[in-house]
């Protein structure tokens, strides 16, 4: 990738948000906090503003008390948005217009290109990845608790170098990150064996809700609303449990929906039949990779917004 226009911008400017998408995970929160410290070795006036409240289990970054959920009163040379494929996967209806100038990293492939600067890589496991890239063929050297947020969004993503978009440079980029001081067994251990009490129980009963639609081809799971609440859990607490229905031999799609107010968010999955990114696309502010992306559907029941999705991917079921 040529880094230039985004060396350039960033030279030019001097104050920048940094934002990201709805639903934390470790790759948005590991991407926004290593932007962040480039930007403050810079000199740069920087804050970072995100719509959902980070889950627990992120605590353990460093500056990870620097992200806020309070909106920002004024405003700025450039908005930073990480690993977004476009403007409204923010969740902020400010977006657009809080800054003159965006800077857009990301890896997903239906990015619109809405940045300034758009560094897009659709063949990147992780923005993590593409973030990393860039230290290091601009000769950045980063601290250990980079390297860590770093590794937390590669390892989040590649589902602990599992999926398909493991490749040598992933495991290249892991060694260096490793080499950097980076514990890998910690940072394991905080996103994926940290579990509470509350966490587990509201898993249980998320696990309770699995039905299967379509022949058993379809995966679906639930999160009613207020579960979180009722017995102290947050959402981190649920993550990965999006992929869950599609360990079962036979399902190729797995849903997970998220009931909140007069919206349900969905989280979806495929072995790789179904595009998912594809009917995902074709909800308000949908969108994602082939075998993972996320939607929202408003003012539907559950039943209505899952029949809408089971009829979209029927019609892909070969
Ligand atoms: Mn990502």
């Amino acid at each position: 990738m040529i880094w230039t226009d985004l060396s350039n911008l960033i030279a030019e400017s001097n104050s920048f948000l940094i934002c990201s998408h709805v639903s934390h995970d470790a790759d948005n929160i590991g991407s926004q906090l290593s932007f962040y410290w480039y930007l403050k070795s810079l000199g740069k006036d920087v804050e970072i503003f995100n719509v959902d409240v980070v889950p627990r289990k992120f605590n353990f970054y460093t500056n990870i008390d620097q992200v806020s959920n309070t909106e920002p009163n004024r405003r700025f040379d450039v908005f930073v948005l990480l690993d977004s494929s476009n403007l409204s996967r923010s969740g902020w209806d400010k977006a657009a217009t809080i800054a003159d100038k965006i800077i857009d990293i990301d890896h997903h492939r239906d990015n619109n290109l809405f940045g300034t600067v758009s560094c897009v890589d659709t063949t990147a496991a992780a923005t993590c990845q593409i973030v990393y890239r860039f230290f290091k063929e601009n000769n950045i050297d980063f601290p250990e608790y980079v390297a860590e947020a770093l590794y937390g969004g590669i390892l989040a993503d590649t589902g602990g170098f599992q999926f398909d978009n493991t490749s040598p440079e992933i495991f290249e980029i892991a060694a260096d990150l490793s080499r950097r001081g980076v514990s890998t067994a910690k940072v394991y251990k905080k996103l994926y064996a940290s579990n509470s009490i509350a966490g587990l129980t509201v898993r249980s009963i998320v696990w309770s809700t699995l039905k299967f639609y379509e022949n058993n081809r379809v995966g679906i799971m639930v999160l009613e609303e207020g579960l979180l609440e009722k017995y102290g859990a947050d959402r981190g607490d649920l993550e990965g449990m999006s992929d869950m229905a599609m360990t079962a031999e036979g399902v190729e799609v797995g849903i997970f929906a998220k009931p909140i107010g007069n919206e349900i968010r969905f989280s979806l999955r495929s072995v790789g039949t179904v595009d998912v990114g594809m009917i995902a696309a074709s909800f308000s502010g949908g969108g994602g990779h082939k075998a993972a992306s996320g939607c929202t559907s408003v003012d539907l029941s559950l039943e209505q917004a899952v029949d809408a999705l089971l009829t979209l991917i029927r019609a892909e079921l070969k």
